[in-house]
């Protein structure tokens, strides 16, 4: 049998190829329908046939096509549906895979914007939403009802970090007869592959590691056949389906997605040290130091610690904006996973969203300051964080 091809290699050379003309590069189908050949041909496409047709409707063009193609691959999935965004892919999943009276239990430490979506929409439809500590299996299995039909991980979860055990949540979850999906967003098919792990859906935010460049905004689901089907015709519904253009940039940022990996984890784990040796620093969250409290399971789960870390400085609130006010070479921007360094404040732009009361308990306090450490030199991000250190100190 054939070995199957590195992460590398299949970065580069996933679902490409066949291109018309010879061409190298995939080309971008700025196409919106489909010519067919007689009426008897259309009627077979839009009966379930396969082929192009509409540009709303999988797999949309080639372009798209050569993309899902290759994540899918990447994540070691068989199937994948585009999204417009991350949150696109979200609302696809939980529209699909949840009806009125069913229950969802969802990581508590997640993207602001994903606990918009659970808790503000899925109680109008009906839906039972709880937000679970699932760094804790007991309180996660005490947690679970007779119609919890859908258990949704962040992990490494934004902003803190914390990881979860994708393993025993998924047998859990499948013995209590309900899904898993986990937001791979942080970790990449780089570091981490849901499904190999139980998982039955990934979801992830293209806008950040896969586009890569700060540039762009998509989604994707990948999962196995069946529960990609189970969202087709929703993704379809719904509409949100990736632009041509952002899945011609998607295609082009995975093939590098495995050497700015790499380089993300080295740099964070170099700040990540540097940042707990400060004595102006309280804490460092970050998967790849001893200190984190589930740093043997990311040792398990993960194939490399990422490139994202949080830091709380003393004096608090007031002195976590001072040193992002004074940092010089590092932006001040939402969003992540690009190749320069961006720094944010969750408890007031990502996460302001959740109740203060809330954020506390789950360590998204005040002062704490989130890193996307990009793939600059190092000497010099830490040169920065250096001199913003000592003005607050
Ligand atoms: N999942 C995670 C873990 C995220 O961090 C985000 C966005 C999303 C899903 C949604 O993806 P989008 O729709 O934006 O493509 N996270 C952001 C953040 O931390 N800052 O700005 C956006």
């Amino acid at each position: 049998m054939e070995r199957e091809r590195s992460f590398g290699t299949r970065c580069v050379h996933a679902g490409e190829g066949h291109n018309p003309f010879g061409a190298h590069a995939t080309p971008i189908y700025q196409t919106s329908t489909y010519v067919f050949e007689n009426a008897e041909q259309a009627e077979a496409s839009f009966s379930g046939g396969p082929g192009y047709k509409y540009i709303r409707s999988p797999p949309n063009t080639p372009t798209h096509a050569a993309f899902i193609s290759k994540i899918t691959s990447l994540e070691d999935g068989a199937a994948g549906l585009a999204f417009s965004s991350g949150m696109a892919a979200e609302t696809a999943l939980v529209l699909a895979m949840l009806e009125k009276g069913d229950h969802l239990i969802s990581s508590d430490v997640i993207y602001g914007g994903t606990y918009g979506l659970f808790s503000k929409l899925l109680p109008k439809l009906g839906v039972e939403v709880s937000f679970v500590d699932t760094t804790d299996l007991e309180k996660l299995s005490s947690s679970i009802r007779k119609n919890t039909r859908l258990v949704f991980l962040e992990t490494p979860a934004n902003p803190t970090l914390a990881i979860s055990d994708i393993g025993e949540i998924s047998r859990m979850a499948h013995e209590a007869g309900a899904l898993l999906a986990v937001d791979n967003t942080f970790a990449t098919p780089c570091f981490q592959r849901p499904l190999q792990l139980g998982a039955d859906v990934v979801v992830e935010s293209c806008t950040k590691y896969i586009g890569g460049h700060g540039d762009l905004l998509g989604g994707v689901a990948v999962g196995s056949e069946k529960a990609i089907s189970a969202m087709r015709r929703m993704a379809v519904s719904a509409g949100g389906t990736m632009g041509t253009h952002e899945a011609w940039l998607c295609l082009r940022g995975c093939k590098t997605l495995h050497l700015r990996m790499e380089r993300h984890a080295e740099n964070a784990l170099h700040l990540a040290l540097y940042l707990e040796g400060h004595p102006a620093v309280e804490k460092v969250n970050y998967p790849g130091l001893a200190s984190h409290p589930q740093h043997a399971l990311a040792a398990r789960q993960m194939s490399g610690w990422g490139g994202m870390l949080s830091f709380e400085v003393n004096g608090g609130v007031q002195a976590g904006r001072s040193l992002m006010n004074s940092l010089r070479l590092c932006s001040l921007a939402v969003s992540l996973g690009s190749v320069d360094t961006l720094v944010e404040h969750p408890a007031s732009m990502t996460h302001a969203v959740m109740p203060k009361e809330m954020r506390e308990q789950m360590g998204i306090t005040d002062g704490l300051v989130r890193v996307s450490v990009g793939i600059e030199d190092k000497e010099d991000i830490l040169d920065d964080f250096a001199q913003g250190l000592e003005r607050i100190s």
